[in-house]
């Protein structure tokens, strides 16, 4: 197999292959050309945004260092400021909130100046969620541009009703990449001072890395069905939604591996998250756990068949996993990763005894255990070591310990699942979850409770951009993958169930990414 790009051959025509590598190097020029700091700074925002980022890191990087030096020129322009601050610190750039300052009037106010600037609120309102905790006045500036962002009012050109209605529905920084390149590349045609070269480029690749992924989850829904899984009628029959968790975390072509397994991992999440929450006695689900727990299918026979058949599907998944991870990376990761299973499911049936015995834990109890119950530690654990070629001890220990960022991805995961899923599987017969818990803990109403936890997910996100500034003994693209999950889950669960219940919004956002080709 040849890699030609950052694509594979395989899946390809060479025709596209040799024009994208040809665009690839003009959008290169483009990039490392000499011009205005904040010409410079949007053109890296617009890379970003058509999904082009992972084409240029190093030329990006380089741009950015360049600019950190430089900050003579922006000073009192917000739109300049802001992009500045934003794209800094998303590249890892501990750049001061305090840039900020000069916006503010002597009352300690935003100027109200600043109402009719659309353009910069807009870019403020984006800066304001790369955030950290105790940086008060870069929270003040989220309540700011919200506030001033939906009441704007006065003459504003469809473009511009269009990019703040498309931010106030979801900041960027919580965007999915793909999903966001598709809607950034409809707008970019439109715009002005678009580059022709760098829009034909982000549609070839927008459309090269859909026809990978088709690929990749056509050879998956074989898999799914030669598994028989699709015939378990008290599951979840969603294959393609489980592709797009992956695809969600890690989208770049040559990490097919991770998509691959790490979709069939979640298909056995939520496969046998279906038993533990109501399918399965209480006693079949603590048997289930304990033969997880010592890796043993002797004596399996114990379970019903339908249970029975997706231990088998567990056991024999996780050893095909680990049988390719011993062959390609030379480790045997079946303990590691066998002991991540037995952890989500230990905590599920400490769920699923919570709701038989009719116990009700505070929020902080509930959390701690439903990280881990979600899923979220074990996909992420997978998305390290199926996209990383050299896979160390030091590395899974410290995965093992649940570092920060990977605590808030699964916490967003919970968090944004408990808000969209919690009041049918109330209905269904399953354990409080945090909205619930909440409630009860405090004799809050339901629209109480929401808010709090919809200010948990802000404050999730500020303990994540914080991690991403530490270093770890791991790197791109597992880092990424962190965040990633929490987009995800944001994207399933922005109106509600969009795993459980396949919503238009799901189906709009698996037609646009996975069937219909940008013309
Ligand atoms: C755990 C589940 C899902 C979330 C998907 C998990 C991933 C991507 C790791 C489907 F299977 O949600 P659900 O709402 O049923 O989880 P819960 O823990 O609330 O039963
Ligand atoms: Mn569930
Ligand atoms: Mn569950
Ligand atoms: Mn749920």
């Amino acid at each position: 197999m040849s890699e030609l790009g950052g694509y594979f051959v395989v899946a390809l025509e060479e025709k596209y292959m040799r024009e994208a590598y040809n665009m690839k190097d003009e959008v290169k020029g483009l990039i490392n050309g000499v011009m205005y700091p904040l010409a410079k700074l949007e053109l890296i925002d617009a890379v970003q945004r058509l999904g082009l980022k992972y084409h240029f890191e190093g030329e990006i990087k380089q741009s950015l260092d360049d600019l950190i030096h430089n900050d003579a020129w922006f000073s009192d322009d917000l739109h300049a400021t802001a992009l500045r601050f934003r794209l800094l610190r998303q590249h890892g750039y501990d750049v001061p909130k305090d840039v900020f300052e000069s916006f503010k009037d002597e009352t300690g106010n935003f100027k109200t100046s600043l109402f009719e600037d659309v353009k910069g609120l807009l870019s403020l309102y984006e800066a304001s969620f790369f955030g950290l905790d105790g940086e008060t006045i870069i929270d003040e500036a989220k309540i700011f541009t919200t506030a001033n962002l939906k009441n704007i009012k006065g003459d504003m050109s469809p473009s511009v009703v269009r990019k703040v209605g498309h931010a106030l529905d979801m900041p960027l920084h919580w965007r999915l990449t793909r999903v966001e390149a598709r809607w950034f590349i409809e707008t970019y045609e439109q715009e002005q001072n678009m580059s022709p070269i760098l829009l034909e480029f982000a549609k070839l690749d927008y459309n090269m890395v859909q026809s990978v992924h088709q690929k990749e989850v056509g050879n998956l829904a074989r898999w799914w069905v030669d598994m028989g899984l699709d015939k378990m009628s008290f599951a979840r029959d969603r294959l393609v939604e489980h592709y797009l968790w992956c695809s969600g975390m890690v989208f770049e072509p040559k990490f097919g591996a991770f998509r691959d397994m790490g979709t069939k991992i979640i298909s056995l999440i939520t496969t046998i998250d279906d038993i533990y929450d109501v399918y399965g006695a209480l006693h079949e689900i603590e048997l289930f756990t304990d033969f997880v727990d010592r890796w043993d299918v002797n004596g399996i026979d114990k379970l019903p068949h339908n249970i029975r058949t997706c231990l088998l599907a567990l056991f024999n998944t996780v050893n095909e996993i680990g049988y390719w991870t011993l062959k390609n990376r030379g480790f045997n990761i079946i303990p590691y990763l066998s002991k991540a299973w037995a952890d989500v499911l230990k905590a599920c049936l400490k769920e699923a005894k919570w709701y038989h015995s009719g116990y009700k834990p505070t929020l902080g109890e509930y959390l701690d255990n439903a990280v881990v119950s979600i899923g979220a530690p074990l996909a992420l654990f997978t998305s390290y070591f199926l996209t990383t070629e050299n896979i160390n001890e030091e590395a899974l220990h410290y995965i093992d310990k649940l570092p920060s960022i990977m605590r808030c991805s699964s916490m967003l995961l919970r968090l944004t699942n408990d808000l969209g899923t919690s009041s049918d599987e109330l209905a269904r017969g399953d354990n409080l979850k945090a909205v619930q818990c909440y409630m009860n803990e405090t004799g809050a109403s339901e629209e109480v409770a929401r808010d709090y936890i919809n200010n948990l997910v802000h404050e999730t996100w500020k303990t994540m951009n914080k991690g991403m500034f530490e270093s770890y003994p791991f790197s791109e693209p597992f880092l990424s993958a962190n965040p990633n999950l929490g987009r995800t889950a944001q994207c399933f669960y922005q109106y509600g169930d969009g795993h459980g219940i396949p919503h238009n919004w799901t189906k709009d956002h698996l037609i646009s990414l996975l069937v219909q080709p940008i013309p």
